[in-house]
């Protein structure tokens, strides 16, 4: 949920179910608030995965979600530029409360109110992944695996009335697929707008387990 006064952001999120571990430590999910040019931001579904390796990857996602606008770090830097600090991952192992407030530029914040704005969490559990898919660099940032950087999570933001969160809930089988139709759009007053998605696991392509 982010709710939104002027340019600034009050974010509060909460995950769980990601991947845990990564190497020894914690698995740092990079996470970002993503716009569409023109709007009509959404989330991909698995027929996002052209190359059919059996993920969507964030290239691939980014049809339906558009561009890194800010990235939802632990501190600092929340620019496009922080995309890829893994070492300032908004989201550190599987299951986390992120809460923050930061500046907005005015394009994400157009971008929000115009439904052209996702949350994407990123990082998939590699051990998850055929063996060529867990060998292949991120497109991103060829010193990160794939995995790290590919969408796990995505949520379309959408007007809400304050206090009011989205119709119904991530659904907690696996293999769901990606929506926005459990958002509200209802006109608030007062100044403050709140954007509320639930997100929704980005399926694999095959339905072998929760990829999450
Ligand atoms: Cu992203």
């Amino acid at each position: 949920m982010i709710t939104l006064k002027g340019n600034k952001a009050m974010i509060t999120e909460h995950v769980e179910g990601l991947a845990e571990t990564f190497q020894d430590g914690k698995y740092p999910h990079v996470q970002h608030i993503h716009v569409k040019a023109g709007g009509n931001g959404t989330c991909p579904t698995a027929s996002a995965d052209e190359d059919g390796d059996g993920i969507v990857n964030t290239p691939e996602g980014g049809a339906a979600y558009g561009e890194v606008s800010t990235t939802l770090t632990d501190s600092g830097d929340t620019s496009a530029a922080a995309a890829v600090d893994v070492e300032h991952a908004g989201i550190k192992g599987g299951s986390a409360t992120y809460e923050r407030t930061i500046d907005l530029d005015d394009k994400t914040v157009d971008a929000i109110k115009n439904g052209g704005a996702s949350v994407v969490v990123h990082g998939l559990n590699p051990e998850d992944l055929p063996k060529d898919v867990q060998d292949a660099k991120s497109p991103l940032d060829d010193s990160l695996p794939q995995a790290a950087t590919a969408p796990a999570l995505c949520g379309t933001l959408a007007d809400s009335q304050m206090g009011q969160p989205p119709k119904g809930g991530p659904d907690t089988g696996g293999g769901s697929t990606a929506g926005t139709d459990d958002t509200v759009m209802l006109a608030s007053g007062g100044g403050i707008l709140v954007a509320a998605g639930a997100a929704f696991a980005i399926s694999r392509k095959k339905k072998t387990n929760s990829a999450h």
